[in-house]
């Protein structure tokens, strides 16, 4: 069997389509116990929410507990809700012929399933530790952004900027082999075709306003702290591996 069919073999095994890079896994620099996956659905094929990989209170004092509390059990659990409701109302229509509803509920599918997404990627990008790229990542960030200062720079120029409520992404492009951060508003638009985001932050007002009301520079500014690279860099091992 060709490593990269076995690769993708383990990794499918071990964290689902979306989810950690078997190598990092298996080399045990994440325990399999403690793996936080990008996975979507339960085993009946439902939206789902994850559990979170640490307590509400593990993110102070960069994001407070009632803050997590709320946007995981309510905000995210809303989207993961309202997907599944869309998913329904799309059935009911195939089932009856009735496409009177269409674009409400393909809107109803774009927003809350593109947020649910998003929410478990950014819940597994956030760790109490924080710590620095290294490794294939670093030198993708150093081949693609000139340094890792300047994707600091861009990313947290970019995110302050989104206008209204959306996200600040750094994704990964299969078809250009290349990194590149993006503004996204709501959860799914201004996005490019293909992207496989790898590090998002959330700027919903939801997100940080208990603590830092319209200050939202200032979370930005503090999110680094609390940044989980090694599953940023897992995913982009797997992204790189199965495109
Ligand atoms: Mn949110």
């Amino acid at each position: 069997m060709n490593t990269r069919r076995k690769f993708l073999q383990d990794t499918a095994l071990l964290a689902g389509t979306f989810g950690l890079g078997a190598n990092t896994v298996s080399a045990g620099i994440i325990p399999k116990s403690t793996v936080y996956l990008d996975k979507l659905t339960d085993a009946s094929g439902k939206y789902a929410l994850a559990p979170l990989p640490y307590a509400y209170n593990a993110l102070e004092p960069v994001i407070d507990a009632k803050t997590v509390e709320l946007h995981y059990s309510a905000h995210h659990k809303g989207y993961v809700t309202n997907a599944n409701k869309a998913e329904e109302g799309l059935a009911k229509a195939r089932e009856t012929g009735d496409y009177a509803l269409i674009k409400h509920y393909e809107k109803e599918l774009a927003f809350n399933l593109s947020g649910h997404m998003l929410h478990t990627i950014y819940w597994s990008n956030l760790s109490p530790t924080g710590g620095e790229p290294s490794g294939a990542l670093l030198a993708a960030i150093v081949r693609d952004f000139g340094s890792l200062n300047n994707l600091k720079a861009q990313m947290g120029a970019a995110t302050s900027a989104v206008e209204a409520s959306g996200w600040g992404i750094l994704g990964y492009l299969p078809a250009t082999g290349k990194l590149l951060v993006l503004q996204c508003e709501n959860h799914q638009k201004l996005s490019v075709w293909g992207i496989i985001p790898l590090l998002v932050i959330d700027v919903w007002e939801h997100a940080y306003y208990l603590n830092y009301q319209n200050r939202r520079a200032d979370y930005i500014a503090n999110i680094p702290k609390i940044l989980n690279w090694i599953t940023i860099a897992a995913r982009y091992e797997v992204a790189v591996a199965t495109s």
